[in-house]
């Protein structure tokens, strides 16, 4: 099952379809050891280049995720999907209007099977993914400790920590982390070197590397092994 599947995610990279990158890139981040890829961004998201990089990706042996953004982005033929909610907005579209529009859409088509739901507590302000979903980021670690509650309560898979562009906070990671039992939580955001993927790691079921692949791949690839040779919940 597709719950159990995720379980076994370690390091995951994401990439955003609006991003040009090279076939050797892509052909190394496929076969570097990491546990999954994930298609996703912000900006220009659109049916076409993200069907175009998921043709990109035809012979990668691990797993494909769509992180569906908008409705008229879905594209069939991934492994799975995963449907974003943002805990931290008082935005509506962003919580479940977003998931209503693609539903209405597609309707019978949606492989309900192939689909999961994350719930994304969004902490760096000057993200693009902050500031289009009006995410309230000036939250204490209590408040993010609740959130996780109530996505452990709520019964949701995933309870995505999102730093995106910049390095979050490991102590509330790590409090986190205590608090959930059943709902995995993924962090991303920042991981640029090793110490920064090991301190995560610790605390992070999942950790997604994202921007470093644009920047510098050859290292994004190191972040599997830096990941990897952590035990979660171990101090080093
Ligand atoms: C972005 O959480 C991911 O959605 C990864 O963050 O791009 O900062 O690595 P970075």
């Amino acid at each position: 099952m597709l719950r159990e599947k995720i379980e076994e995610f370690r390091h995951v990279f994401k990439l955003d379809p609006a991003k040009n990158i090279s076939d050797e890139a892509l052909e190394a981040l496929s076969t570097s050891g990491t546990d999954a890829i994930i298609i996703g961004g912000t900006d220009d998201v659109t049916f076409a280049n993200t069907a175009n990089l998921l043709y990109r990706l035809r012979n990668c042996l691990v797993p494909c995720f769509q992180e569906i953004s908008t409705p008229t982005s879905l594209v069939p033929g991934f492994s799975a999907y995963l449907t974003p909610t943002v805990l931290n907005t008082e935005d509506a579209r962003w919580i479940l209007g977003m998931h209503h529009q693609t539903i209405k859409r597609f309707g019978s088509f949606i492989p309900w099977d192939k689909v999961l739901l994350e719930a994304y507590v969004v902490l760096n302000p000057n993200a693009k993914v902050a500031k289009r979903t009006n995410a309230n980021t000036n939250l204490q670690i209590e408040d993010v400790i609740a959130y996780a509650q109530m996505a452990e309560w709520l019964q949701i898979p995933i309870f995505y920590v999102e730093y995106s562009g910049t390095y979050g906070r490991v102590d509330m990671v790590k409090e986190v982390s205590s608090k959930l039992k059943q709902t995995r939580l993924f962090y991303g955001g920042g991981i640029r070197g090793q110490s920064q993927a090991e301190e995560m790691a610790k605390w992070a079921d999942t950790v997604i590397v994202g921007n470093l692949i644009y920047d510098d791949w050859i290292k994004a690839i190191h972040t599997v092994k830096w990941v990897k040779s952590i035990k979660r919940g171990e101090k080093k």
